[in-house]
């Protein structure tokens, strides 16, 4: 026992949707935790940590943070609540929940994503819970749907890369992602890179903070990817750049894709893409003269290496997951998986041996098959009225770890769905959020530090353990906590229900990871191979890098990746003639933090990135507010004029709570619900808009 006044320090992961899962340490006095810092062992984070996290303490203590239930007073939206008892709240929504099941269960619409990134506090006794009751399953694609299955068609799986080799690679293409802002922890291993002097290109449409610290930036349209991939193989086999022995050896398609490059001059991409036909020649070049020659089957290694690290900012639009397999396909045409500092990583995710089916126990649904409903339409499907085809509208909504209202496309069906007086809405949250406005009963979750949790990650390769280390804060309770008492509630008597966090913890990983090691030091790293593909053993069907997918090919589709432009891109609308792009800000994750007085002060005000001569063309300056409007609603917000901004393209940072914002919306509003050509992800940098000088500031809020 360690006495009140002792001072101790806990070790934590991060629990936020980022690349990095960085390993915390958290000092601990008298049952306060007073400090939240990188631990300093874990090699990924060596002991730093980004700016929102080191102020965890100022959210888990926020004046604001809900700490007892709520049950709603006025009107939906109108943010009115009287606190209620657990068991009064637990009670009459495992009433509500039974009646409507008793119709049909599939009328109830579980929504959560990565407000944790836990396994446990994601989906474990919430999955069962669900499963149990035969609710709506949910396709949760909103972020990485189109990249991944772009990865798992070419490469066979969420690999790649293991990120601590990008220190030693000679060229790094640092492609649709803004490391600094979003992988801070990737950032370093390649600025040591930098140092030992590797060239280092940004290939992004907004000059970013990591474009500004490149030696190259590639300003290209967005939705443009694909193209540019193509055209680098175009010259790449013009040249003769091109690793023969690896690709007779290790890739299956390459007669074709040769055939489809080579239809892709500089010319064209030059065109479709927005560049100069010298800005794509000269990152073919780079990146062909890192070609690994082998003419005898041996690796020479006299070039350096060529790695990229894509994001998933370039997936987010029509074509975002054949984008993801051409730029997945460039290093084998150059032999570079035969470094362990080439290839590409855009996510390490498939290299974890979750075992999901422990956690999430699919066999309670008995045999059912409740419809899939897909995270990206929230808007439509909650409008959408019982048909044979949909099944019954939806009657209730339980949301946890997100806040749909705000990081959910097309906004204003959003609103316009969740505010139907006849729909039941459970949030579980730490805070008020847009969505909790719209909740019939808000539920106090624990926070991170309050709670245990085990964790995967999408940028390195270690599991780390995540031990609370503070008590819950008021009457909050964990996610998993709130489950059980539910399913308790509803009569749901299968022992897995019983099952405590820490049992949970175990499962996760069951015997593939020590749990004991775990315990002890907070993390442990897996044992995966240096240079994962040197010798093929792709854990695709053919165990090569597909270029060419049959298994794509039996669904319909094209089984040779293609350039598909974007539905509404740049200058293909006349009313609607500048492509929006809504990238993440650097102090916000997601919509998380956007209430945290420091952080928001930073950010400033929600900002539209205009380029010079757009905004000279509207009589916009810095500063002005400005309406930025397409067919599905208009946002207000503050231009700023700066070539951060290419012609023809916007930025609307940031995933702002749209009751923090000028007018009561956020960027949301514009984006569409369509989706990706693979994954069925959100299309949100897939968005035309017009932008006008606004009128006076003063009215924005009146109807
Ligand atoms: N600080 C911070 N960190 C975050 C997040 C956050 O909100 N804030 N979000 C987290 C989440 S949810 C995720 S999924 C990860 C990864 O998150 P990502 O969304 O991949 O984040 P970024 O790395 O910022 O990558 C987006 C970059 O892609 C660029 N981009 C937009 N459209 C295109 C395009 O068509 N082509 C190309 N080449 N680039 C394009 C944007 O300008 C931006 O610089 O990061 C996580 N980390
Ligand atoms: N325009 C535009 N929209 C986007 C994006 C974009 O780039 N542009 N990015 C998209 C992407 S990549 C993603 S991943 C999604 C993210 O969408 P979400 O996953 O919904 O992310 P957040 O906005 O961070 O909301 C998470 C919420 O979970 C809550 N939370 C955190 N931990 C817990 C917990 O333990 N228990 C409970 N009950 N709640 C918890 C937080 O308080 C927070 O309000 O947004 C997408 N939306
Ligand atoms: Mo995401």
């Amino acid at each position: 026992m360690v006495a009140d006044t002792a001072v101790f320090q806990v070790r934590g992961a991060c629990p936020h949707d980022c690349p990095d899962t960085c390993a915390l340490l958290t000092t601990v006095q008298q049952g306060i935790a007073i400090k939240v810092q990188g631990n300093p062992a874990h090699p990924h984070t060596a002991g730093s940590l980004c700016a929102k996290v080191s102020r965890y303490t100022e959210r888990t203590y926020h004046p604001e943070r809900i700490l007892q239930p709520l049950k709603r007073v006025g009107p939906k939206g109108a943010g009115q609540f009287e606190p209620v008892s657990w068991d009064a709240a637990l009670t009459e929504i495992a009433a509500r929940l039974q009646s409507i099941a008793a119709r049909d269960p599939q009328a109830i619409l579980p929504y959560s994503y990565a407000g944790t990134m836990g396994l446990v506090q994601g989906e474990s006794m919430a999955a069962r819970f669900f499963n149990q009751l035969g609710a709506s399953q949910l396709e949760r694609t909103i972020c990485a749907a189109a990249g991944g299955e772009g990865l798992v068609h070419t490469l066979g799986g969420k690999l790649g890369m293991r990120v601590e080799f990008f220190a030693q690679a000679k060229l790094i293409l640092i492609w649709g992602s803004n490391s600094i802002a979003s992988n801070l922890h990737f950032w370093r291993y390649a600025n040591e890179a930098k140092r030992q002097g590797a060239k280092l290109v940004c290939i992004d449409p907004r000059q970013s903070e990591t474009a500004d610290k490149c030696h190259e930036h590639i300003a290209l349209l967005p939705g443009t990817d694909g193209a540019l991939a193509l055209g680098l193989m175009h010259e790449l086999i013009a040249h003769d750049w091109l690793d023969h022995d690896y690709l007779e050896r290790y890739t299956l398609g390459w007669s074709q894709l040769r055939a489809r490059a080579l239809q892709w001059p500089p010319e064209r991409v030059a065109a479709v893409c927005g560049l100069t036909v010298a800005q794509v020649v000269g990152l073919a070049r780079d990146f062909g003269a890192c070609v690994q020659a082998a003419p005898m089957g041996e690796h020479s290694g006299a070039n350096g290496s060529a790695a990229i690290r894509m994001n998933y900012g370039m997936q987010r639009v029509h074509g975002g997951g054949n984008a993801v397999r051409l730029v997945a396909s460039l290093p084998a045409l150059i032999g570079a998986w035969r470094q362990r500092s080439g290839g590409v990583l855009l996510s390490s995710s498939g290299t974890f041996p979750v075992q999901k089916a422990s956690l999430q126990r699919p066999d309670l649904l008995a045999g059912r098959s409740p419809r899939t409903l897909n995270m990206v339409t929230l808007g439509d499907d909650l409008l959408r009225p019982a048909s044979p085809a949909f099944g019954p509208a939806i009657e209730a909504l339980v949301v946890y770890n997100s806040n749909p209202v705000a990081v959910a496309p097309d906004s204003g069906r959003v609103v316009s769905g969740i505010a139907r007086p006849d729909l039941f809405t459970v949030v579980l949250e730490h805070f008020q959020t847009d969505t909790a406005d719209y909740a019939d009963f808000i539920l106090p979750a624990t926070t991170q530090l309050e709670h245990w949790d085990v964790h995967s990650s999408y940028g390195h390769t270690d599991v780390l353990l995540n031990r609370p280390a503070i008590a819950p804060v008021g009457q909050a309770k964990p996610n998993t906590q709130i489950f059980r008492e539910l399913a308790q509630r509803m009569g749901f008597d299968a022992p897995c229900f019983q099952d405590t966090d820490e049992a949970l913890c175990r499962q996760a990983f069951g015997q593939t990871v020590d749990f004991d090691a775990l315990l002890e030091t907070g993390f442990v790293t897996l044992v995966t191979p240096e240079a994962r593909f040197a010798q093929g053993n792709f854990p695709t069907p053919s165990g090569k890098c597909e270029f060419f997918s049959d298994r794509l090919a039996a669904q319909g589709l094209d089984g040779l990746p293609d350039h598909v432009p974007n539905h509404e891109a740049a200058h293909s609308s006349a009313i609607y003639p500048l492509a929006m792009i809504s990238p993440p800000a650097r102090n916000f994750l997601n919509s998380t933090f956007v209430n945290v007085k420091s952080l928001r002060d930073i950010e400033g005000q929600p900002l539209l990135e205009i380029h010079p001569t757009d905004a000279a063309a509207r009589g916009i300056e810095t500063g002005h507010t400005v309406r930025v409007f397409n067919v599905r609603g208009a946002h207000h917000c503050v231009a700023q004029v700066t070539e951060r901004a290419r012609p023809g393209v916007v930025h609307g940072l940031g995933i702002w709570w749209r009751k923090l914002g000028l007018d009561g919306t956020n960027v949301n509003q514009l984006t569409s619900q369509r989706l990706t050509d693979l994954g069925h992800g959100p299309t949100f940098y897939d968005c035309a808009v017009q932008v006008q000088a606004a009128q006076d500031r003063q009215d924005l809020r009146q109807p």
